[in-house]
């Protein structure tokens, strides 16, 4: 074992989800082993308990993981458990730290940011519930990377092709299949026979978008529930993701929604993020938005063996649509708005008080793990398309029939001035206070606010979450910035318009929240100050 000496680096702050830097930031010397040595300093029950580590199979993916095995010998971790490769998804890592009693786990992912060396590299750190690491941990590693001025490292390497156990001086390091547990998990949830029997009679595609959850797929879409290998796109996991930006919209996805909406196009189609813990659904002709997803699983779960004496509750993340108060409501269950970023859903499934919960951004997911998970939303979708024997658009129509529509949808303006981005946000911030009761081209404002949450279950207090401004047509926009870039700011401006049940649930997304849209940019001036004509995406 050795110890090497070194200097802080002052930029260690954890984001949204994880530490995320463009990839040479990471491979510069020193700068990994700091953040992990930060993370030993702190979580001090690593030292005799068990790690989960994996990895998205970015580039750099490899290299980090020997380094981490390293470390954690050298800092008396007893076990880690690491995916054949170096693969793990991020909710699969969940699961083996609960199923496991590990202390903890850590993803080697930038999630949707592009891999390569030119690309962005992550290290996100879950805790001891599964769940993604509480912001009193995050900020306190980061205080630690503040002062560091020494690594310890042990000798010793592994082979991640082999299963099995090898050691690394006194620590057992166990290469694990990275699929076979989730495969079982998800197996335990879903009822498999009926989902085989609808892909019988019906077609589906699944895009792995080159990231890791091309294996999952395989073995679960393709040999447990025997869709066809046409099903199956870009299965292989690739240290660059193809070229491509693994983050399943419109925009990244184009191959997924050019087959969704062009002739012939299966009757369900699928994708998932780099890390696999998001997903989108499509049906043939029509995109879920993944605000609705929350909800009609929510209204669904009942369908599924899991969840069949329904749900405690539903939680949201705050620029999620409502969609999902109006189906929590319907069922006579609470539902809780959180900040952006699934950390802050832990305490209420913990707790009991939620079994689903989502994020606007394509993540759903249950109390099966702590971390929003791609695949399991796209087995429920599948298993309560099986359980209604109805089209994806029946079922959406029908949801909308009942509980009213949420026009929804996200524009971003990615990688623009950082300066511009804060100026167009405390523009909106001081005019807050003043913004109830005016009226701008038919809309009058209710309320607006800068989005402070109390967690019901430790009382902790997250501040300046997000800016919202509420209409009386029930309408909504949200402004904030994203804590997952790596390069300038993106600015993410959230739409939201509600038509009611008996009202037109057919109309032209964009157009129907065109206003709220124009009325956004002109309080703030935001294409004006960011200095763009329209939104780099539009999900
Ligand atoms: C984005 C999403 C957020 C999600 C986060 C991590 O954060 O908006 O909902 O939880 O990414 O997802 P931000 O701060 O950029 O808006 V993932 O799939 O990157 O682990
Ligand atoms: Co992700």
């Amino acid at each position: 074992m050795r110890i090497v000496s070194t200097t802080p680096f002052t930029d260690q702050k954890p984001g949204t989800s994880g530490l995320r830097k463009r990839t040479a930031v990471f491979a510069q010397p020193h700068y990994l082993e700091n953040f992990v040595q930060s993370l030993f300093d702190v979580v001090e029950a690593l030292r005799g308990g068990t790690l989960v580590l994996g990895g998205d199979g970015r580039f750099h993916n490899d290299v980090a993981i020997a380094t981490i095995i390293r470390m954690a010998a050298a800092n008396g971790v007893t076990k880690v458990l690491v995916g054949q490769h170096g693969i793990l998804s991020t909710p699969a890592v969940s699961h083996l730290i609960r199923h496991c009693g590990a202390t903890g786990g850590i993803v080697l992912s930038a999630s949707h940011n592009p891999g390569g060396p030119d690309g962005d590299f992550g290290i996100k750190y879950n805790v001891e519930n599964g769940g993604p690491a509480p912001t009193s941990v995050t900020d306190a590693v980061f205080e630690r990377s503040k002062l560091i001025d020494e690594y310890r490292m042990a000798e010793g390497a592994v082979s991640l092709a082999k299963l099995g156990e090898q050691r690394v001086g006194d620590m057992v390091v166990s290469v694990i299949d990275p699929v076979e547990d989730y495969a079982a998990l998800m197996e335990s949830l879903f009822d498999f026979d009926a989902i085989r029997d609808w892909l019988t009679a019906h077609s589906m595609a699944f895009d792995a978008m080159h990231a890791v959850t091309g294996p999952y797929a395989r073995k679960i879409f393709g040999q447990r529930l025997g869709a066809g290998k046409a099903a199956l796109m870009n299965c292989d996991p690739s240290a660059d993701f193809g070229g491509g930006h693994p983050d399943p919209n419109p925009v990244y996805a184009r191959a997924l929604f050019d087959r969704m909406f062009g002739d012939d196009a299966p009757d369900f189609g699928a994708a998932s993020d780099g890390d696999g813990d998001r997903n989108i659904v499509l049906g043939r002709g029509v995109y879920v938005s993944p605000s609705d997803s929350l909800a009609v699983i929510a209204a669904n779960a009942h369908l599924v063996p899991a969840y069949r004496n329904g749900i405690a509750g539903v939680a949201r993340s705050m620029p999620t649509s409502r969609a999902a108060d109006v189906v929590a409501d319907s069922l006579g269950v609470p539902a809780f708005e959180t900040p952006t970023g699934w950390k802050y859903f832990g305490n209420l499934l913990d707790a009991g008080r939620i079994t689903v919960c989502g994020e606007e951004s394509a993540g759903t997911s249950s109390d099966h793990v702590r971390e929003k998970d791609g695949l399991w939303a796209i087995l429920m979708w599948l298993n309560i398309l099986a359980a209604r024997k109805q089209t994806l658009t029946e079922v959406l129509s029908e949801h909308w029939a009942k509980h009213g529509r949420h026009y929804y949808s996200r524009h971003d303006y990615e990688e623009v001035d950082a300066d511009a981005a804060r100026f167009v946000m405390a523009k909106l911030d001081e005019q807050l206070a003043e913004l109830p009761g005016r009226a701008l081209h038919g809309e009058t404002i209710s309320a607006a606010d800068s989005f402070t949450y109390h967690d019901p279950v430790d009382g902790s207090v997250a501040r300046n979450q997000g800016l919202r401004v509420m209409f009386e047509s029930g309408a909504r926009f949200v402004m904030r910035l994203s804590g997952t870039g790596t390069s300038g700011a993106t600015l993410r401006l959230y739409l939201e318009a509600y038509e009611p049940a008996d009202g037109d649930h057919a109309q032209d997304l964009q157009r129907r929240l065109s206003v709220i849209a124009a009325i956004a940019n002109e309080l703030t001036g935001l294409r004006r100050t960011v200095l763009r004509d329209a939104p780099s995406v539009m999900s």
